[in-house]
C-alpha cells in the first residue's frame, strides 16, 4: 500500500512525528486560566477548546513547511490533499474533555499514514508518536522498528504488551461516545464485560489507552466510535509492541469497533464487545 518507504525514510517520518507531537504538547500544557468551550461538534458534549485549534494550527503550519507534498487529515480542520502518498493524521489534543476539566490525561497524536485514512482497512500507519505532556512521556514507533517510550529526562525503554492470557485477570481500558444513545449501548456492553475481567479503566484518551496497552499498563482495550485521528499513532505503537488489533467481525480496527491487546486477550474480548 502507498509509496515504497526505506527504513531511513520511515525513521525520518518518525523523527518528525516525535518533534511535532512534543512541540504541540509543550504548547497545550500551558493551559489558559478560565479555559472554556470554543465550539461543539457532534453533540453538546463533543467540545473544542481554543488550544485544540492552536495545537492543530501549529502542526499544520510545521507540516506545510517541512512536507508540502503530503496530505493532512486533522480533527479540527479541513483535509489538505497531497501528491506524495503520505497523509499526516492529527489529533491536536486527544482527551479534550479531560483537558477542559484540567484533568492531566490528554495527549497529542501525530501519525504518518499511507492509503486512505477515511476508509476502514484501506490505510496503514507507517510512523507515529503520542506525547503525554503532563507525564513528559513520548510513545513512538515506525513500521518494523519496535515501539519505545522516551521520557523528557531522556530515558528510553522498549515496549511490549502484557503477557496476560486470561481475560478474567485482565485490566481493560475503554471509552464512551458523545451521543446519549451510543452511550446507552456502550453501557450495556460494559455491564456485560465487567463480570468477565479484573476491572475496567476509563481514562479518556484512546491514544494514551493504546500506548498504555503497548506498555503493559493495561492488559487490553476496546472502544466503538473512534475516529482515525484517535487511533492512528497509538495503533502502530501497539502493534510494534507485539499487540494485535481487531475490528468488528474480524475486520481491521475502525470506527465501528477497535479491540487491542495481546492476541490471546483480543480473541477472548472481541466476541464479548462485538455486537451489531
Ligand atoms: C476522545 C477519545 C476517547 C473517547 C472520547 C473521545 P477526543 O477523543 O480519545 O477514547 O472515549 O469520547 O472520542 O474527542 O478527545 O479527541
Amino acid at each position: 500500500m502507498g509509496p515504497q518507504l526505506s527504513a531511513a525514510a520511515l525513521a525520518t517520518l518518525e523523527r518528525l512525528a516525535r518533534d511535532l507531537a512534543v512541540e504541540a504538547g509543550r504548547l497545550v500544557i500551558e493551559r489558559p486560566h478560565g479555559l472554556g468551550v470554543a465550539a461543539t461538534k457532534s453533540s453538546e458534549t463533543d467540545v473544542v477548546t481554543v488550544m485544540d485549534q492552536r495545537s492543530e494550527q501549529l502542526l499544520r503550519d510545521r507540516l506545510a513547511a517541512e512536507r508540502p507534498d503530503d496530505a493532512i487529515l486533522g480533527e479540527e480542520g479541513d483535509s489538505v490533499p497531497g501528491t506524495s502518498g503520505i497523509t499526516w493524521v492529527l489529533d491536536p489534543i486527544d482527551g479534550t474533555v479531560n483537558y477542559l476539566y484540567d484533568i492531566p490525561q490528554y495527549a497529542v497524536s501525530v501519525a504518518a499514514c499511507v492509503g486512505d485514512p477515511t476508509t476502514p482497512g484501506a490505510w496503514e500507519t507507517v510512523a507515529g508518536a503520542v506525547y503525554h505532556p503532563s507525564l513528559g512521556e513520548l510513545f513512538h514507533a515506525h513500521r518494523g522498528s519496535g515501539a519505545f517510550l522516551r521520557t523528557d529526562s531522556g530515558d528510553v525503554e522498549a515496549l511490549s504488551v502484557s503477557g496476560e492470557t486470561a481475560l478474567g485477570r485482565s485490566l481493560v481500558g475503554t471509552g464512551f461516545g458523545y451521543a446519549a444513545d451510543v452511550r446507552r449501548r456502550q453501557g450495556e456492553i460494559v455491564a456485560r464485560v465487567l463480570p468477565q475481567v479484573r476491572d475496567i479503566r476509563r481514562a479518556g484518551s484512546a491514544a494514551i489507552d493504546l500506548c498504555w496497552v503497548a506498555a503493559g499498563r493495561l492488559d487490553a482495550y476496546y472502544e466503538s466510535g473512534l475516529n482515525p485521528w484517535d487511533l492512528a499513532a497509538g495503533a502502530l505503537v501497539l502493534t510494534e509492541a507485539g499487540g494485535a488489533l481487531r475490528g468488528p467481525g474480524g475486520e481491521p480496527a475502525q470506527t465501528r469497533l477497535t479491540v487491542a491487546g495481546p492476541q490471546a486477550l483480543v480473541d477472548q474480548l472481541a466476541p464479548l464487545v462485538d455486537t451489531p
